[in-house]
């Protein structure tokens, strides 16, 4: 553990703010506990809203410098950045763990992330394309460009420490805007030595400070002030549907843009035709992967009534074989959740469950002795629950799964569809008319719909987000960079004549 601080630089009393150097920050002390035993690994000095502030105006003005940077030029510092985070790969990733209590393989894999979207925003770089558009007037041009948006806010949340920010930040780098990062409170270091990383290569390359800047306090402290900036024309945030609306109120209050990435509560369905021993390892990794605290986490399985025995009974077998334990050892797959507060939520939920008809078939149990007494880890939870129990519409971020049957496809479309949140999906058929129609308008309601494999694990080329109440924003590949670039249209008129547009006649 050490070793791994120690590698880092994360050593003593450490600064929650700054911009490319350290600000001396006033705020309270934050202390970072790792979730495998309970330990105070860092402490963190907050920033109070002066260090916002500072942190503000120098994006202000690192944005003035950096929009006149080539966008190729840009994406040449993004690449040396991927590359630094290369070769910290190792040592990031295990920290992930250590902070987050994912397993060591999911932690590097997160590193990974931010690496494959650096690598992606290195080429958008050179691909910021604008479309252009035949005038209806004679002698005339016209075309769009995308122009630098601003300092951009992005505010992420604990299970993805470090990924979420990359996902943002390098496209947000690109496309030419500074980039001001509230990371949780329950993972500060995690993002301070990403920063150190970030900010080295940007001292190599005499960027002005403000570029990338990091503001780790209280949310009614630092976070009011990002979101009610009106110099941040974009926030995003990733985290819970209170925590969302709120942002997205007081943003659009001022007429500011938001991506917004918000609670899934994801579901498999299991049709008849299903390769089974695909279904059963794609949801084993899907539900208990990072201790069931993926906003992709698959929560819910509708198995058609012809399997539902043989699926229920295969996924006891499999969860009775996942060794639970340190993260930071090989061999584990389900490290702990990230604080006693997610395993009163597990029981809670458990226990409401309970109260509304459903069972538990497998696990749930708060697991204790040695490493274990820190009272964070749990045993994965199978149960087995009826369709329109109203607890199936919350997402509760710990490895509970809901089991329920089905007898036709659009009855396991229904379902899939009745909750409030839409973001990831999966099916497992051999039928091809079974997959057309679930990935079809009247199928899956989702921002990510797959066949044949698990609704977590999303690769950053595709758009990442989801509908309904998980926001709409999308994040990483496809044409999200558009999102933090203004597009302006633009019309050229090389003729010696005005013709006005609708054939209008305007003469004196
Ligand atoms: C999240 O949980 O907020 O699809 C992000 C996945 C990851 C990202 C999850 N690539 O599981």
């Amino acid at each position: 553990m050490e070793t791994i601080l120690d590698s880092l630089g994360l050593t003593g009393e450490l600064s929650g703010a700054g911009g490319g150097s350290w600000f001396d920050c006033r705020g309270e002390v934050l202390e970072s506990v790792s979730p495998i035993d309970g330990k105070v690994i860092g402490k963190i000095r907050c920033a109070g809203r002066d260090d916002y502030e500072r942190i503000a105006s120098q994006a202000v003005e690192a944005f003035r410098v950096w929009r006149m940077v080539p966008a190729p030029k840009r994406g040449e510092i993004v690449r040396q950045i991927g590359n630094a985070l290369r070769t910290r790969r190792a040592e990031l990733g295990a920290l992930v763990t250590l902070e987050m209590g994912k397993i060591k393989a999911e932690g590097e894999g997160e590193v990974q992330e931010m690496i494959d979207i650096s690598d992606l925003a290195v080429g958008q770089s050179r691909m910021l394309y604008g479309l252009t558009m035949h005038s209806e007037r004679p002698g005339h041009r016209m075309y769009e460009q995308w122009h630098p948006l601003g300092p951009i806010g992005v505010i992420t949340t604990f299970n993805f420490p470090v990924a979420v920010w990359a996902w943002n930040a390098m496209l947000a780098l690109v496309a030419g805007d500074p980039v001001i990062w509230k990371p949780s409170s329950k993972t500060p270091l995690s993002a301070i030595a990403v920063m150190k990383v970030a900010w080295q290569v940007l001292k190599e390359n005499d960027v002005p400070e403000g570029l990338l800047g990091l503001v780790i306090g209280k949310h009614d402290e630092v976070g009011e002030a990002l979101i009610r900036d009106r110099r941040i024309p974009l926030v995003s945030a990733t985290g819970s549907v209170p925590m969302g609306r709120h942002v997205s109120q007081v943003v659009a209050e001022r007429m500011g843009r938001t991506i917004l990435e918000l609670s899934g509560n994801n579901a498999v369905i299991v049709a008849p035709s299903a390769d089974l021993d695909l279904a059963i390892r794609a949801i084993l990794f899907a539900a208990v992967g990072t201790a069931g605290q993926r906003c992709t986490t698959t929560r819910r399985v509708i198995a058609h009534k012809a399997l539902y025995e043989t699926l229920r009974e295969r996924l006891i077998m499999a969860y009775e074989q996942v060794r639970i334990g340190n993260p930071l050892e090989d061999g584990i797959l389900m490290g702990p959740l990230i604080d006693r507060d997610a395993v009163t939520s597990m029981a809670r939920a458990l226990k409401e469950m309970e109260s509304q008809g459903g069972r538990v078939l497998y696990g749930g149990e708060i697991l204790t002795g040695g490493l274990f007494d820190s009272g964070t880890y749990v045993r994965p939870c199978i149960c087995e629950v009826k369709p329109d129990m109203p607890l199936l519409q919350k997402e509760t971020f710990a490895p509970i799964l809901y089991l329920m049957p089905y007898e036709t496809l659009e009855e396991a479309i229904l379902y899939q569809n009745s909750v409030s949140q839409g973001l990831s999906s999966a099916i497992f058929t051999n039928d091809l008319r079974e997959a057309e129609m679930f990935l079809s308008h009247m199928g899956s309601d989702c921002g990510i719909a797959n066949v044949n494999m698990g609704t977590s694990g999303a690769e950053i080329g595709g758009a990442f987000g989801g509908e309904k109440e998980t926001g709409g924003g999308r994040e990483a590949g496809s044409d999200v960079w558009k999102n933090y670039m203004r597009r302006q249209t633009c019309t050229v008129n090389w003729s010696t004549e005005l013709p006005l547009s609708q054939g209008i006649r305007f003469e004196v």
